[in-house]
Order: C-alpha cells, then structure tokens, then sequence
C-alpha cells in the first residue's frame, strides 16, 4: 500500500498536518500508538496564539473553538502577592484565546474523522524505514498482524518520547537540553476562576499560575520539587499551598474537589536539524519548553504552518524549495520560543541554589516591568507570538 504521507502520532501537531495536507487533496494517515480515549483524556496546555486559532480555522475545526473559546487581552503578573497587568491588546493589537488542548484535539479528531480520514489507533512497534531514500517506509502492528506503507515522506509528531526522532543517526542530530531542577504539580477543577485572566506568580514559597478552561473549570499549578508525590497532595494542602502564592487574589479563589491532578517536569529542548532526508519532526518531537510561556503547542501550529505550506508547495508545484529549507524556518521560531519560555521561567520561579543576589535580581525585573511600557511591550510581543 501506498500514501503519500504518513504522519506519526495523533496529537495536536499530527491532527493539524493531516488536515491541511488533506484540505489541500495530500492523502495521508495517522498513526498513533494509543487509544482515541486515551488521547482525548490528556490535560494539558491552555492558552492559543493567533496562529494557532488560524490553523484550527484552516482545518474547519475552529466552530466550538469560536464558541466556547475565552479571548483574553492581558495576563496578571504576581510579586508576593501584589499583582499588575500586562495589557497584550493594548501593546501588540493582539490576544489570545484561552481553550484546552484536550478540546483542541476532540474537534481536530472529529474533522478527521468527519472527512473519513485515517487514525490507525492502538498501532503498536511502529518502525520506519528508508528514510534517507525516496521510497521510505513505515510498518506497525495492529490487531496480531504487521502491516506496511510505502510513502513519499514520514513526518514524526510522536511527541518527545517518540519512536522518530531515534530513526536520526546520531551523528546527524544535535540535541541541546536544559533541566529545570522543580516541576509543576497541576489541579482540574470545576470552580470559577479567581481572576478572568491568567495569573502568574513570583513567591518566596515558589512559583504558581492561576489559569483556567472556562469560567466554571479552573486549572491551577504550583512549582514543586521534583520528588514530590502526588498521594503527598491531597485537595485540601494544594488549596491552602496556592493560597498562600496567590496573595491578595486568593481571597476570591473557590475551593473543589480535583477532577485531575498530576506533576510534570520542566525541561528546555530541542533537536537539530528537524529534517533527515524524507523524515521531518515537527512539534514535542523535535523541542520541549517549560509551559511558563504557553509555547509548546504553539509551536507545533508554527512547525505545522511551515511544514504543510512546503508539502503543498512540492505536490502542487514539485517546488522543493520550502522543504528544503523547512528545518531552518521552523528552527529560528523555536530558538526564540525556547529563549522567552527559558526567560519567563528564570523569571518567576524560585531555584534551589539561588542565594540572595539573584533573588533580588528577579524582584528588580519584576519592578521593571511593572513600570517600563518597552519591557511590558517585549513580553506581551512573546507572549501572543507576534515578535517572538
Ligand atoms: P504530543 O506529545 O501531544 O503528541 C504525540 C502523540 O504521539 C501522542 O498522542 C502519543 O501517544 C503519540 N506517540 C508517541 N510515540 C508513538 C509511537 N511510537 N507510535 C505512534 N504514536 C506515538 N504546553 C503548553 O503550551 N502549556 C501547557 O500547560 C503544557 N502542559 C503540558 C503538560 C504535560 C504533562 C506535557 C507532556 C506537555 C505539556 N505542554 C504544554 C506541551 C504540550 O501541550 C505539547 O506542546 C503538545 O502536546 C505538543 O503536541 P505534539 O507535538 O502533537 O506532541
Ligand atoms: C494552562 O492553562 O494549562 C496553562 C496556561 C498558561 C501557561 C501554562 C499552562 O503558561
């Protein structure tokens, strides 16, 4: 059997692609390694930009999006409790549009599968072959029996535990990688939120955000150690933890039980380049930021943006100039989304070996943003994706 593209993984990166490319008439297929429950079931990012709302749009799977979605024109910044505003409309002309990943990807699913695209789910020891030449492969097993695809390109969006980014030789890849030494412990709950727009706060106890999926659901975090446990956690603790970090807003934040909890670690990554021969990653499995900056699905939109233009460029135009030069475009959007996440998080995060210089080094920061127009102008430019 052949196809001209087989993307790997179901996720945000790999549903987009494979909806502008089959908007575009490119026949393609998912392959995802677990069940459509299972994907749908992740929490994970909150916030949009722009162009991420324009590729949903793209994709004709941007209707609840527009209806339920939450468009935001600023976002609060917390010192010990005292807060001040970042007014992103005002200084960029832009907004974003606040609406959970897990939604993202049930209305992406759907456009798929409404057009009677193919999802291989449960497609398991997915291997790929060939792909330094023009009739690379990809063979997984599904219900006891293997199967085979020939195709003219793999795009791997497994994300960054992903069976495509090994299929490089090593010494074709540069990988760059920063460990931050906290995680983010993270509540689900249906509660209003204690603010109507996202909070971000800098405490001596540690960081915490105040965010949410709707004015009825909130989702809240705090910065953790990373051996804390989640059975270390209960409901009541965490409540009382970013009460003491949220300060003067806490006041109106409403208390419920959690319909989801967990703890990821935070790191900084990326691999270069994002092309070898006809594979291209695009998404979690080609860089990693800390969520402080709300980057990582935006910038498997921008990856899908680049990507996409550059196949519908070759099959309509056997033009392979954007393909070519694909890695190299994705990878400039991604060094500068990797430097603002790095930024905001050094920023608002307490690290365990910082004495008391580089403490007073983020409350100075802190000041300085609150009063200078330029420094709110150059985070509110990130922030929405305009300048990044
Ligand atoms: P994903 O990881 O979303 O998708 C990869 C898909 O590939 C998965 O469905 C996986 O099952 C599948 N797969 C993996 N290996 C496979 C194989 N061998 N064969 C077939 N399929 C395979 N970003 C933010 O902006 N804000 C946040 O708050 C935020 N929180 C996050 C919390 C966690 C715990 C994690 C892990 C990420 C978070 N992110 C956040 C980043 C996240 O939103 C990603 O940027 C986004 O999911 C990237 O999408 P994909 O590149 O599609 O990767
Ligand atoms: C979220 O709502 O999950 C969220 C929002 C903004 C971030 C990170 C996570 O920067």
């Amino acid at each position: 059997m052949h196809i001209s593209v087989v993307i790997v993984g179901a996720g945000p990166a790999g549903l987009l692609l494979s909806q502008v490319l089959a908007r575009a008439g490119i026949d393609n297929m998912l392959l995802e390694r677990q069940t459509r429950a299972h994907v749908e079931g992740r929490i994970r990012a909150g916030v949009l930009e722009k162009i991420t709302v324009e590729l949903l749009e793209r994709c004709g799977a941007a209707d609840r999006l527009h209806r339920e979605g939450l468009v935001h024109d600023g976002f609060n910044l917390s010192l010990n409790g005292e807060l001040f505003r970042i007014d992103i409309r005002e200084l960029t002309g832009l907004a974003v549009t606040v609406y959970g990943q897990t939604e993202l990807t049930k209305d992406l699913i759907n456009a798929v599968l409404a057009r009677e695209g193919r999802i291989e789910w449960e497609a398991r020891e997915v291997a790929l072959h060939d792909v330094a030449t023009r009739q690379p492969s990809v063979t997984y097993l599904k219900d006891g029996s293997r199967r085979r695809f020939t195709c003219d390109f793999i795009v791997g969006c497994d994300g960054y535990h992903g069976v495509s980014r090994s299929c490089i030789p090593a010494d074709r890849l540069t990988l760059y990688e920063r460990k931050y030494p906290f995680g983010w412990l993270g509540i689900l709950a249906d509660v209003p939120p204690c603010n109507h727009e996202l909070i971000y706060c800098n405490h001596e106890r540690g960081f915490a955000l105040a965010s949410m999926r709707s004015m009825t659901r909130s989702r809240y975090y705090i910065q953790c150690s990373l051996d804390e446990r989640l059975e270390d956690w209960p409901d009541d603790r965490l409540w009382d933890e970013l009460a003491l970090r949220l300060g003067s807003v806490a006041g109106s934040m409403t208390r419920g039980p959690a319909i989801e909890k967990s703890i990821a670690p935070l790191r900084s990554f990326v691999a270069e380049p994002m092309r070898y021969g006809n594979l291209f990653l695009a998404g979690d499995a080609a860089h990693i930021v800390p969520p402080t900056g709300a980057k990582g699905l935006n910038l498997a939109a921008s990856d899908v943006h680049y990507l996409s233009h550059a196949l519908i460029k070759f099959y309509r135009e056997t033009d392979e100039t954007e393909l070519l030069s694909y890695s190299q475009r994705a990878l400039a959007r991604v060094w500068s989304a990797e430097r603002f996440s790095w930024w905001f998080t050094g920023m608002t995060h307490r690290f365990p070996d910082m004495d008391p210089f580089a403490r007073r080094m983020q409350v100075a920061e802190l000041a300085y943003l609150k009063k200078s127009r330029a420094a709110q102008t150059m985070i509110a430019e990130s922030y929405v994706g305009s300048v990044l």
